[in-house]
């Protein structure tokens, strides 16, 4: 390129998305760089998320940075922590640190001249050439409506806002939900508790997931021949792509089914058979994400663990009273509900050029072009927009397709005579009539209640192979877009 401005760019969340995109953007040329956190330490997910047993349930060989390879990874499914680590020290070695603007979370965004100006709740943070969010869909807590909270007499806290002087040993404990969170928690902490109650209100299936270390010799090899280290990050992302999300997109039948045996034959060790019943989904393997566990069903069989399926009515002083009148005695209640997935960076309110928000363009269901961009709002990228590819694969492997996607929009409005970059909406509209298109042929509509679904019951998935999502982000239709020169 010639001619080239130096342009200023704000990322928003220094999450492990955001933290690669500062690394890239500066390898390529853009120095001028700010990464807005509204916490005051990065790591997103990894950083809220603390509870005992968290752990990505993809294997760590394939969630990694493909720059930041790993020899050292702990087991074939790591601990959040030390994720957490690899994100900081991936931060750290590639000198993006000092580009974090912590607990400065973005409240406001306004399009003028070709520029965005951010206010954070610190004030003003200035004008932006182009702003990319990579604020992650697991970041806004959701608490049950249940009515009694304030009359519980003991701890009680969400999952995502753990409290790090509780320790559950000797505690009795109630977990209310069944999502991947509750159930690492309880595979987690049985063992130490004085008592566990699962309040389940949907059975989930269990795709067993033995995890195990890896030996020091293991980690000895990868160390001396990166060549192994990349095969298996190759090998990982390849079987995840042309299985699972090819699976559930309705794409490769053989490798559905063989899941859908694999969750029943790992249901079917369940001894009691009324335990079995109750544990027993109604919906498609694969409506909901799909809960990937190896000592679940060995915990939830423990003579210290219950599964509660009687509704919950109301928290109470002594516990949780359900619906059969049964007061459930605890110490520490702690709300395994999830994350409202649908709320993106919002509250922030994003104003474009035509006094449009990005709430109005939004009022019917978050959509956008092609995961990265919205019409009517130039300059304005997302990692992890309407529609990514979200599920039982790595986050970082759609980041990184979204942000090579970015950078050449971004590389587009760096040329001297280019001030502004939005897809056209007639583009938007054919994207998003294909996506409903396909939407039915996936397994997430067939009938089941999960994050993916929003109130008004669109799919917020990307409903095509992963494969497909790389090649569309490979390049930009450029007639896709409305470039406007300065
Ligand atoms: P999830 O997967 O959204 O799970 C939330 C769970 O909480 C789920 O079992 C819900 O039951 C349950 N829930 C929600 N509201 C209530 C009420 N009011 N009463 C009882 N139970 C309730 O969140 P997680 O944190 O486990 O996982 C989120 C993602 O993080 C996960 O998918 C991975 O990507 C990492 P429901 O099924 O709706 O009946």
């Amino acid at each position: 390129m010639t001619n080239n401005r130096q342009l200023r760019i704000a990322i928003i969340g220094a999450g492990a998305s955001g933290i690669m995109a500062a690394i890239k953007l500066r390898q390529a040329g853009h120095e001028d760089v700010t990464v807005f956190e509204k916490a005051h330490d990065l790591g997103g997910t990894w950083r809220d998320n603390r509870y005992p047993g968290i752990t990505c349930d993809v294997p760590s060989h394939a969630y990694r940075y493909s720059f930041e390879p790993n020899p050292d990874w702990s087991r074939v499914c790591s601990p959040g922590a030390e994720i957490l680590e690899y994100v900081r020290h991936t931060a750290r070695k590639h000198g993006v640190e000092g580009l974090i603007r912590y607990d400065s979370e973005i409240t406001r965004a306004d399009y003028r001249d070709g520029k965005w100006l951010l206010e954070s709740t610190r004030g003003s943070e200035g004008a932006f050439h182009a702003v990319i969010t990579a604020t992650g869909v697991l970041h806004h807590p959701v608490y049950p409506d249940i009515p009694g909270l304030e009359d519980f007499g003991g701890r009680v806290f969400h999952s995502a806002r753990w409290e790090d002087d509780v320790s559950l040993a000797g505690k009795r404990v109630g977990v209310i939900g069944t999502g991947s969170t509750a159930i690492q928690i309880v595979g987690a902490s049985v063992a130490e508790v004085a008592g566990l109650s699962l309040f389940q209100r949907t059975a989930q299936w269990v795709l067993p997931l033995p995890n195990r270390d890896y030996e020091e010799g293991e980690k000895a090899q990868f160390r001396a021949d990166p060549a192994l280290v990349e095969s298996e990050y190759l090998r990982l992302t390849h079987r995840m792509n042309t299985t699972f999300s090819a699976a559930v997109v309705g794409e490769n039948p053989k490798a559905y089914d063989q899941i859908v045996t694999a969750c029943e034959e790992h249901l079917a060790t369940v001894r009691d058979p009324e335990l079995r019943r109750r544990l027993t989904p109604d919906y498609k393997v694969g409506c909901k994400r799909l809960i990937m566990s190896g000592d679940f069903y060995t915990a939830i069989q423990d003579p210290m663990a219950e599964l509660v399926t009687d509704p919950i009515d109301r928290f109470c002083a002594q516990g949780i009273r359900t619906a059969d009148g049964r007061v459930h005695e605890l110490d520490i209640i702690v709300i395994a509900t999830g994350f409202d997935t649908h709320r993106f960076f919002r509250p922030m309110q994003v104003n474009g050029p035509g006094g449009q928000t990005l709430d109005q363009a939004w009022s019917e269901g978050n959509q956008g072009y092609l995961t990265v961009a919205v019409p009517g709002f130039p300059n304005w990228f997302m990692i992890g927009g309407p529609t990514s590819p979200i599920g039982n694969f790595s986050w970082l492997l759609t980041a990184e397709a979204q942000f090579g996607y970015i950078r050449q929009l971004i590389d587009r409005i760096s040329e001297a005579d280019v001030t502004a970059v939005a897809p056209k909406p007639e583009a938007a509209d054919a994207f998003n009539r294909s996506v409903r298109e396909r939407l039915p042929q996936t397994v997430w509509a067939t009938g089941c209640q999960s994050w993916y679904i929003d109130s008004a019951g669109n799919i917020a998935s990307w409903p095509w192979t992963f494969d497909k999502f790389r090649n569309d982000m490979d390049q930009p239709v450029w007639d896709d877009f409305e470039v406007s020169a300065g």
